[in-house]
């Protein structure tokens, strides 16, 4: 594996230079200064290059491994900071759901080495199912989510949310979105700092959360809660900005430099933690201006906030509530809220840009498979991956995707319900590693009448072609086991099993139609 440009120079220990940087190779660059011994990720968009950068930096500083799914990851992770070391888990917004019940276990277990969490959302829904809000599953589990706003503050914000995992003693996430992930400046690099393990803390009151442990540990979150707003009262990373006091704008992440841009003189208050707030820096900042506007793509995290403690402030009523934001979008919101004046409406040139929807690429081996599933007449339940393209015209294969590994309970669902057609799965290999094994489980101990189709294409190909178990090759690139499907699957109890090549189509028509 070739090193990558942030990974040159990575064992020099007090290298200093300045780098052009994507915010997910800092984050990654900022995991690696911190001295990061153990990180864990299972790929998805726009998170996928951080652990794909850690895996560039020497093996003898850390271990760097694609999971099998987020929640493992995160499990891996958790399993590291028990034993002492600095670990990170990264994740898309999405994987967090699927983390989310040790995710919200640890938050009262809290950590013994440093532990964080880099989260990418992805507004605008760029390449995800959703465009969730992980700010509000910091807030739901008391974790402290820190926004960096460029590929510096994701490597210094990285840095920090180490040390403040170990101070105190909990989970951090440092969330970052699509524009951030996939936007290169310029960010001054450090060398690596060593932290020793701390060694296993044999307290099994703060580690086994049986009930009688849970509760004092949900006091203990409380009081976390409230040590985190009195730091973050005068931590540097919120920094208020001063300018002219007629209004003043709250923001935080990749919509402070739209800000700036559009109002280089305003008073901003740019938040680099958005949960937990700061009660008194809130209310100063806002005493100190005429009106309030808070600037934050999707969800009025901040601004619900400030009504809760009682302040006025606008918001959502100027600033979309779905979607990315963009300069040109913050300026028509400042426009009608009567701070800026309208700009002159520049001629168009009414020429509508030729949509040109995604397609599987020419010679995909899900082409094939995907006619002779539509020649079956099936129901089919879709996932996940390059395959769910098979939903448009003109496979038209598909007829349901909901999440990663829905497909085997979606269409065991469907067949129960009594599915006039019959009912078939389709499932990639990646994703059938990540959350399908349950539900085939599932189908086959309740005798569900569906046939599955695992599309094992050997890569896990929508997210750029990453390794996973059934590849028989690690992140770094080294051999491993690989997954024997067949065998898997006849030890859950699946007695027909048939291997078919996805590319001899009369084949595919053959047997998809046995399967009726
Ligand atoms: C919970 C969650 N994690 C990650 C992703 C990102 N993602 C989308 S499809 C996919 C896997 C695709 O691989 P595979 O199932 O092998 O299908 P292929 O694209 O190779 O056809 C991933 C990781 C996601 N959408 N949701
Ligand atoms: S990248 Fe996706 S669409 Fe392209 S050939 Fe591979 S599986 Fe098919």
């Amino acid at each position: 594996m070739q090193a990558s440009p942030e990974a040159v120079g990575a064992s020099q220990q007090e290298a200093t230079d300045v780098r052009p940087l994507t915010g997910n190779e800092a984050i990654a660059r900022g995991a690696w200064e911190a001295g990061v011994r153990v990180a864990a990720a299972y790929p998805g968009t726009p998170s996928t290059e951080i652990m794909e950068s850690l895996a560039h930096y020497p093996a003898e500083d850390l271990h760097a491994q694609w999971s099998t799914n987020e929640k493992v990851a995160l499990d891996v992770a958790i399993g590291a900071s028990f034993a002492g070391s600095r670990a990170l888990a990264s994740m898309k917004h999405v994987g967090l759901n699927v983390a989310a019940d040790a995710f919200m276990s640890q938050a009262y277990i809290g950590v013994n080495g440093g532990l964080v969490i880099a989260i990418c959302d992805d507004p605008g829904i760029h390449s995800s199912q959703n465009e969730q809000d992980t700010r509000i599953f910091g807030q739901f589990a008391t974790v402290p989510v820190l926004e960096p706003s460029d590929a510096q503050e994701a490597l210094d914000l990285t840095k920090l949310a180490f040390d403040l995992s170990e101070q105190f003693d909990t989970m951090v996430i440092v969330r970052g979105t699509t524009r951030l992930s996939h936007t290169r400046s310029p960010v001054a690099i450090g060398p690596r700092r060593e932290h020793p393990s701390r060694g296993f803390n044999e307290s099994p009151a703060k580690n086994v959360m049986i009930p009688a442990h849970a509760r004092r540990r949900h006091t203990a979150v409380l009081e976390r809660e409230s040590k985190l707003k009195e730091y973050f009262e005068t931590s540097p990373i919120n920094r208020w900005e001063t300018g002219d006091a007629s209004f003043g704008v709250i923001t935080a992440g990749t919509c402070y430099p739209y800000v700036r841009e559009v109002l280089p003189n305003a008073s901003v208050l740019k938040l680099g933690a958005s949960w937990p707030l700061p009660e008194g820096l809130l209310r100063r900042y806002c005493e100190s201006v005429e009106r309030v506007f808070v600037v934050e793509e999707l969800e009025p995290v901040i601004e619900k906030e400030l009504r809760a403690l009682g302040i006025k402030a606008e918001g959502k009523q100027f600033f979309p509530r779905e979607g990315e934001f963009s300069p040109e979008i913050l300026r028509a919101g400042f426009e009608k809220a009567g701070v800026l004046e309208p700009r002159p409406k520049r001629e168009s040139w009414a020429i509508e840009p030729l949509v040109r929807p995604p397609v599987l690429c020419a010679g995909c081996p899900h082409t094939s498979s995907f006619m002779a599933v539509r020649a079956s007449g099936a129901r089919v339940a879709g996932d996940i991956g390059c395959y769910t393209l098979a939903c448009l015209d003109p496979l038209r294969g598909l007829d349901t995707t909901v999440s990663m590994g829905s497909s085997i309970g979606n269409a065991t669902g469907m067949a129960l319900a009594g599915e006039p057609k019959p009912v078939m799965a389709t499932i990639g290999d990646s994703t059938f590693l990540h959350a399908g094994i349950p539900s085939l489980i599932n189908a086959v101990y309740n005798q569900a009448n569906i046939t599955v189709l695992l599309l094992d294409n050997h890569i896990t190909a929508m997210t750029g072609g990453q390794e996973h178990p059934g590849t028989g090759k690690t992140l770094r690139g080294d051999p491993a086991p690989k997954v024997d499907y067949e065998a898997l699957v006849r030890a859950i109890g699946v007695t027909w099993v048939r291997t078919v090549d996805s590319y001899d189509l009369a084949a595919m028509y053959q047997i998809l139609r046995a399967c009726r």
